[in-house]
């Protein structure tokens, strides 16, 4: 098995950027603390993400801080990838995790106690839920309400992270939720200084655990 930190998990959205400057911006993230991250790219061909897959990866592997491969267990088998995260309409979480083996990281999105119970009994590692606040990075999701959130950390042992418009300065309806830390996009990959951005939120996510 493969261990994660949740902590700050920092995702990716290359969206309008070029692959120099988004690489770049990936690495200020590790820099600044991200304790794991995902390869999200919704608009890539095959043949792109599996090269951005390898380009990332090997940035991770430098920090330590295991890749995740969002939707896609074909690719994370073919980058190497420590895991996969999958949403209610990709592949089930039985048969990622069938086909990615006992020791990789299989995520898994749910909004409901009883979505995350399924992916619990099905082999996920981990789950996100949300979107606690509206975003523009994921905009026709439902959002979450943090007694959902809240009832779903109390239904599953494992860690269970908030996802959706979160940023340094609206995580305290978060407080008192048992959450095992934060998933970030925009916060740190449309920041101004994303490295001085996921230090802060590293340490404001760490509060956050304290508080529990
Ligand atoms: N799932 C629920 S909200 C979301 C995903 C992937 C996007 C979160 O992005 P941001 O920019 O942190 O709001
Ligand atoms: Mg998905």
């Amino acid at each position: 098995m493969y261990t994660f930190d949740p902590t700050l998990y920092f995702i990716t959205d290359s969206t309008g950027l070029s692959e120099e400057e988004f690489l770049y911006r990936v690495e200020c993230a590790l820099d600044g603390g991200a304790t794991l991250m995902q390869l999200r790219e919704k608009e890539r061909t095959t043949r792109e993400y599996i090269h951005l897959a390898d380009k990332v990866h090997s940035i991770a592997r430098r920090y330590n801080v295991p890749l995740i491969i969002d939707d896609r267990v074909d690719v994370a088998l073919a980058t190497d990838a420590e895991g996969v995260h999958v949403g209610q309409t990709d592949m089930p979480v039985s048969i990622a995790r069938k086909l990615m083996g006992p020791d990789r990281i299989v995520g898994a999105t749910t909004k409901t106690v009883p979505q995350a119970v399924e992916a619990y009994e099905q082999g996920a590692d981990y789950l996100g839920v949300g979107a606690i606040y509206p975003t523009t990075t994921k905009v026709k999701t439902v959002l979450t309400s943090t007694d959902t959130l809240r009832d779903i950390c109390k239904a599953v042992p494992i860690p269970v992270n908030a996802i959706g418009g979160l940023n340094p300065t609206n995580l305290d309806v978060l407080s008192g939720i048992p959450i095992a830390g934060i998933c970030v996009v925009s916060a740190i990959m449309k920041a101004d200084d994303p490295k001085d951005a996921a230090s802060r939120l590293l340490a404001l996510s760490r509060q956050l655990q304290s508080k529990t």
